[in-house]
């Protein structure tokens, strides 16, 4: 679907369906933002199991260092990648039509112990957080990344007004 240009992407941001990249196209924004490479694909845990299987089994080979999954509904993605993975993944609920997206939260937020998925909040604050999330679990590792997140947060303090009209 879409990938950063430049060296490999480090974060995979992968998707139930081409219906969520409205909410998870702010993930992708987020990490271009912050100078991470990334790589964004539709990958059905339902629909296309094989390319789910081949995806996580590939991720970490493929230079990938964190896996951010969006669903909606019956939203198995985050965990059955997690469970294909040692790569920490990171789960977004994407907000569903029937029931607002509380199906998905709560399919991805109750994994059993011992496969986690760090999960977001529903729709879009969750896509930012993850990839603000990613960012600095990469930034554990890389100062200049810690840099470049340290000053997005001091512009978004910045921007906030004290006046509420
Ligand atoms: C899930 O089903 C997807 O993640 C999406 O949120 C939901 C609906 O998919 P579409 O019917 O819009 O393709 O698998």
């Amino acid at each position: 679907m879409t990938s950063s240009p430049g060296p490999g992407p480090l974060v995979g941001i992968i998707m139930g369906s081409r219906s969520d990249w409205e909410t998870m196209r702010h993930a992708a924004e987020t990490l271009d933002r912050l100078g991470v490479p990334q790589e964004a694909r539709v990958v059905s845990a339902h629909r296309t199991p094989q390319r789910l299987f081949d995806y996580a089994a590939s991720a970490a080979g493929r230079g990938l260092r964190v896996i951010i999954a969006g669903a909606g509904g019956a939203a198995h993605l985050p965990g059955m990648a997690a469970s294909m993975t040692a790569l920490p993944v990171l789960g977004v609920p994407v907000e569903s039509h029937a029931l607002k997206g509380m199906d998905s939260l709560l399919s991805i937020v109750q994994m059993p112990a011992g496969i986690p998925v760090g999960t977001l909040a529903i729709g879009r604050a969750g896509a930012v957080n993850a990839a603000l999330l990613a960012a600095a679990i990469l930034a554990i590792a890389d100062p200049a990344l810690a840099e470049r997140l340290a000053a997005w947060r001091a512009a978004q303090t910045a921007s906030v007004p004290d006046d509420p009209a």
